[in-house]
């Protein structure tokens, strides 16, 4: 299945704790001296809130999770730097499970319908590829519609990875009308038994009203052809771009309703902790994260896994 979760991941979360060494490294000298006293000091804490929020996970949160960590502290009367990190991944972890968000992708449709919304340049087209590689290696049979015709080199690009994950791409010419070739790839789809097709919308963001008309016009056209699809409707957003990312998701939030964000380009950015800040904006959850661009380089959304990697360390046995 394609949410399930995998231990097998080390290595791909293993890329993300890259981004933040030199800041924690520098925190754990701190967390080490400040040990050899035998105290767990305003300092010290001063010196996390100030990791945590490098990394874009915004004040609000930052906050609440130091909170509890002091608590925790006291409680568990911690003693040493391996303690302190993972009793902050455990919160780090529970905080993003608080509201119990649904991090699966509805695959129930007939086909089941996603479009892939976001500005441009945010990883669009690689993760639809990527996803239709995932879904096809999980026993799925997806097709790629190739609905940004804006540029001749956006459809070519779909194309070059339809091929490499063989995955059929459908597409017209470039300047088509973006609906009739979403229409088009769900009707394939039907007449093909492909179970999921996935749309690469284009990321122009030209004015909100023009977006709204184009993308209902879309979900209004795949609907009729599917019943109750779009079934998803991913927000695909680059966590390199920080503060950026969360007003582009308060943009969309307004435009489309989002069931689910892809996170990309986590893989050596210290701004991970933008997920915390996204999914509390937003109320939509991360279902799918980026750190690579290769075709495998996207993987479920995994809070524990996440959560230990943002800090460098290995996840917690709890
Ligand atoms: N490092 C990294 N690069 C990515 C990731 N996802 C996409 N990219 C790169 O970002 C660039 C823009 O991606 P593209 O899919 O064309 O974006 P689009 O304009 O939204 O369709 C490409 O060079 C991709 O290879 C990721 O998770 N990690
Ligand atoms: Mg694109």
């Amino acid at each position: 299945m394609v949410n399930e979760t995998n231990n097998n991941t080390g290595g791909f979360w293993g890329r993300m704790k890259d981004g933040l060494r030199r800041s924690r490294d520098r925190l754990i000298q701190s967390v080490d001296t400040l040990l050899d006293f035998q105290a767990l000091d305003e300092a010290l804490f001063e010196e996390l809130e100030a990791l945590l929020v490098q990394t874009d996970m915004g004040m609000l949160t930052t906050e609440r999770v130091l909170e509890r960590l002091k608590e925790r502290s006291r409680e568990q009367r911690i003693s040493n730097r391996d303690e302190l990190f993972e009793a902050l991944a455990v919160i780090l972890e529970a905080e993003l499970c608080a509201t119990e968000p649904n991090r699966t992708l509805t695959l129930t449709g007939d086909p089941s319908v996603m479009l892939l919304v976001g500005v441009n340049g945010v990883g669009k087209t690689t993760s639809a590829a990527k996803l239709a590689h995932r879904l096809k290696t999980s026993g799925y049979a997806p097709i790629l519609g190739a609905v940004d015709t804006f540029r001749a080199a956006a459809i070519e690009q779909l194309q070059i990875w339809g091929e490499r994950v063989d995955v059929d791409v459908i597409a017209h010419a470039p300047g088509a009308d973006p609906a009739a070739v979403a229409f088009d790839t769900v009707k394939a789809a039907v007449a093909r038994k492909n179970d999921v097709v996935l749309l690469d919308t284009a990321g122009r963001l030209h004015s909100r009203k023009n977006l709204m008309a184009e993308l209902e016009k879309i979900s209004r056209v795949v609907g009729r052809e599917s019943p109750g699809a779009p079934q998803e409707v991913l927000l695909v957003l680059d966590a390199t771009t920080g503060q950026n990312a969360l007003r582009q998701a308060q943009v969309f939030g307004e435009v489309v309703a989002p069931t689910g964000i892809i996170l990309t380009k986590l893989d050596g950015t210290a701004k991970g902790g933008i997920t915390f800040a996204v999914e509390k904006e937003t109320g939509v959850p991360v279902k799918f994260v980026g750190l690579g661009e290769g075709m495998e380089d996207l993987q479920p959304f995994e809070p524990a896994e996440f959560s230990a990697a943002l800090l460098g360390i290995e996840r917690p046995s709890h």
